[in-house]
């Protein structure tokens, strides 16, 4: 970075490392989804894709508080916690081309990433199906003593289930090191939260348990990092679980690459908006504020969209799983 006169609220030199490497993380995401995009329209990926897009802050925000030990579980949206978690890219790709490379041998696709070795411990397209698996991680360095954290996200369709309540209950009582991220992107499916709701209150669900429960800008990367280096910090201490809503906007359509307009309520009016609220575009231009240079993101941009290419080329080339192995991992 070159040499700037700090401005009140300018961060520190090792902040600003850190929030590179954030926006880097946030590109590789955005660049991801971009291309998956393109290539569910080819008709060249088969599975079922739910994209990120618009939501990058929230995964990158709360994986940057995180420790490498600490574990995340996701849902049927998670390219976008795979990465920021450290998952590799062109494992991910491989995959949601149902390749033997793929990080769940191409047996998964897109809504059912692993990779034990940085903490993904499982995403699950059942609706708040890890949610109680993130709990029993909490538990279980709880008895072992360790300090890990377990981190599940979800939607706020996700709330609906019952034993989402159940969970956030028992995470509660034993005061488990567990953040419950909630990413409220206003929509479950086709339906917006006013169809499925009376009131507009998912931030106080955590207060009916004793527990931390705030409202938070999902598309602002450093709210949603501070406060989950807060809840992190909590679950470590044995004060147990917190509960963060993070309010965002899924740009595409709920699944595939489509922009869906024609659905919801207000989606049409609304959908602009939030393409202006660009979570990308707005930390950029906080980043250059603090006197991050043009050029050096510029050359970051390019590395991103390398690495997002050469992991498409890598998928592209690796084998399908062989028909002989049909019925591998079936039974254990
Ligand atoms: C238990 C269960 N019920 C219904 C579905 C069908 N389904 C898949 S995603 C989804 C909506 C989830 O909405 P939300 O939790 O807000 O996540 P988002 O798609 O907005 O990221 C539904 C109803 C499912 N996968 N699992
Ligand atoms: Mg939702």
């Amino acid at each position: 970075m070159e040499q700037q006169e700090r401005v009140p609220g300018c961060p520190s030199e090792k902040e600003t490392v850190l929030f590179i490497h954030m926006y880097r993380m946030m590109r590789r995401i955005r660049r991801f989804e971009e291309v998956a995009a393109d290539l569910v329209a080819a008709g060249e990926v088969k599975c079922p894709c739910h994209l990120y897009i618009g939501q990058e802050a929230i995964a990158v925000g709360v994986c940057a508080a995180l420790e490498p030990e600490d574990t995340i579980w996701g849902n049927h949206r998670s390219h976008g916690h795979y990465l920021a978690k450290g998952g590799d890219l062109h494992a991910m790709m491989a995959e949601i081309l149902g390749r033997e490379t793929g990080c769940a041998g191409g047996r998964g696709g897109s809504m059912h990433l692993v990779a034990k070795e940085v903490g993904i411990l499982g995403t699950v397209p059942i609706v708040a199906g890890t949610i109680p698996l993130a709990v029993g991680a909490g538990l279980a360095y709880k008895l072992q003593g360790k300090r890990h954290v377990a981190a599940a996200f979800f939607g706020d369709g996700a709330t609906e289930e019952g034993h989402f309540f159940e969970s956030v209950n028992l995470a509660a009582l034993y005061r488990l090191p567990v953040i419950f991220v909630l990413e409220n992107n206003l929509y479950a499916s086709h339906m917006h939260l006013s169809e499925r709701r009376p009131l507009d209150n998912l931030d106080q669900i955590g207060g009916l348990f004793g527990i931390p429960s705030i409202r938070l800008d999902g598309n602002d990367v450093l709210a949603v990092y501070r406060a989950a280096v807060e809840a992190a910090s909590r679950a470590r201490t044995g004060q147990g679980p917190s509960l963060l809503e993070c309010r965002t906007y899924r740009w595409r359509g709920h699944v595939g690459h489509r922009w869906d307009e024609d659905v919801g309520v207000k989606r049409r009016d609304e959908l602009q908006e939030w393409l202006d609220r660009c979570p990308l575009a707005r930390f950029r231009r906080s980043l250059l504020k603090w006197g991050v240079s043009e050029d050096q993101l510029n050359a970051l941009e390019e590395e991103v969209e390398k690495e997002v290419e050469s992991a498409l080329q890598f998928a592209r080339q690796s084998p399908l799983p062989g028909p002989e192995t049909v019925g591998e991992y079936v039974y254990v």
